[in-house]
């Protein structure tokens, strides 16, 4: 294995990113293979060659199906709307290609789970687009979990908040629950739940209220309209229990006004904590309790090539959203060289959609809901 050939799906702003990621991907490491971007597809000829073009794609299709079919295509990498997810990515498992999905991975868990056994079934690598792990102060903090410096987890406090819905088009496939699933929960929550279960471990239940907002500056809608409208949630709160009998608190919010991509939590553990915010990330707080009284409390680390999946042994240089997307292309292909599994792949994805029905699911009854299963 030479050189692994690349079909993307969808050309919009996952598109963009994952073609730059693609790029990247192999000049910033040897990989061991290429990466040949060989075909695009979109919508429309037009949409799908300008893309193409743009995005250094040898080629572009409009014909999804055809394109899962050729022999010549390696990696089937899904950027669509997550209502088309599952069809493109049974098709692509059945052709015996690896699969790359965005996230989430479907708007239903048991299409996830009917994803993740066809994938095992087929023996195909599937890796999925919670790129926040990669990022090189959580994966050191993943690594100081590991090696026991912070000792067992107590508690992780999470948001993801944004203010992306203020002035946001009201049509778009992202604010219908047909195309888009659930709102806040589904999209931008489902990266806390993937981070929070990738440091502390499985999710064994939660409890959550929900809010859509109202138009115009008014607030939200009372839960009575929102369930009587079918309204996407703009807005949550839930807490968690882990099997480790850690706690956890989280919330999210699309209507956050001045917060950016802030997505940002907080961990406390029996020998130390670490404080994480995206929008700082080159720039993250740890506090150990095996230091000397006189030098106890949090401090700043900048990230640097010290940490796992650190680039540059200069700190402060940084690690953007465009190399954290190539970093978890560099773990999808090395998987696939190595012919191990990659992570977080369709079972993780399953789980993750698990949780988020169970989120919704409380906000409605109002109630505890345990979520199926158990890790792997
Ligand atoms: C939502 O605004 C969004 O684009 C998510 O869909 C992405 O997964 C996240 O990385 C940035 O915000």
């Amino acid at each position: 294995m030479t050189e692994l050939s690349v079909a993307l799906i969808g050309g919009g702003f996952m598109g963009k990113a994952h073609s730059l990621a693609y790029a990247l991907a192999p000049i910033a490491d040897d990989l061991g293979v290429t990466l040949r971007r060989e075909v695009l597809v979109d919508v429309t000829p037009e949409s799908a060659a300008a893309a193409a073009d743009q995005l250094g794609w040898n080629s572009s299709e409009t014909d999804w199906r055809a394109v899962i079919a050729r022999p010549d295509i390696d990696i089937v990498d899904i950027c669509t709307p997550p209502d088309l997810h599952e069809d493109i990515a049974l098709a692509a498992i059945e052709a015996g290609k690896h699969v790359f999905c965005e996230k989430p991975i479907t708007n239903r868990s048991d299409q996830a789970l009917r994803m993740a056994a066809k994938a095992r079934a087929a023996g195909v690598v599937t890796q999925v687009g919670f790129n926040y792990r990669h990022t090189p102060a959580i994966s050191f903090t993943k690594q100081l979990l590991e090696n026991g410096k912070l000792g067992a987890p107590l508690q992780f406090r999470a948001s993801y908040l944004q203010e992306t819905s203020f002035n946001s088009d009201p049509d778009r496939w992202r604010a219908r629950k047909s195309t888009g699933g659930s709102g806040t929960v589904g999209d931008i929550g489902s990266h806390v739940i993937d981070v929070a279960q990738w440091l502390f471990g499985d999710i064994t239940r939660v409890t959550a209220r929900l809010r859509a907002k109202a138009a115009g500056d008014l607030g939200w809608v009372t839960e009575s309209e929102r369930l009587d409208q079918d309204l996407i949630d703009d807005s949550g709160v839930w807490l968690a229990e882990f099997a480790n009998g850690a706690l956890g608190s989280f919330s999210v919010n699309s209507y956050a006004s001045g917060r950016k991509n802030r997505f940002a939590f907080e961990l406390d553990a029996s020998k130390g904590a670490v404080e994480f915010n995206w929008n700082s990330r080159e720039e993250f707080r740890v506090s150990y309790l095996d230091e000397p009284a006189d030098h106890q409390g949090f401090r700043t680390v900048h990230t640097n090539g010290q940490h796992p999946n650190g680039w540059w042994r200069l700190a402060g240089l940084g690690t953007g959203y465009v190399e954290v997307s190539a970093i978890q292309f560099q773990e999808f292909v090395r998987a696939i060289v190595k012919g191990e599994p990659a992570r977080p792949d369709f079972e993780d994805a399953a789980r993750i959609q698990q949780i988020v029905e169970a989120v919704h699911e409380s906000a409605v009854s109002g109630q505890w809901v345990d979520i199926p299963g158990g890790s792997r």
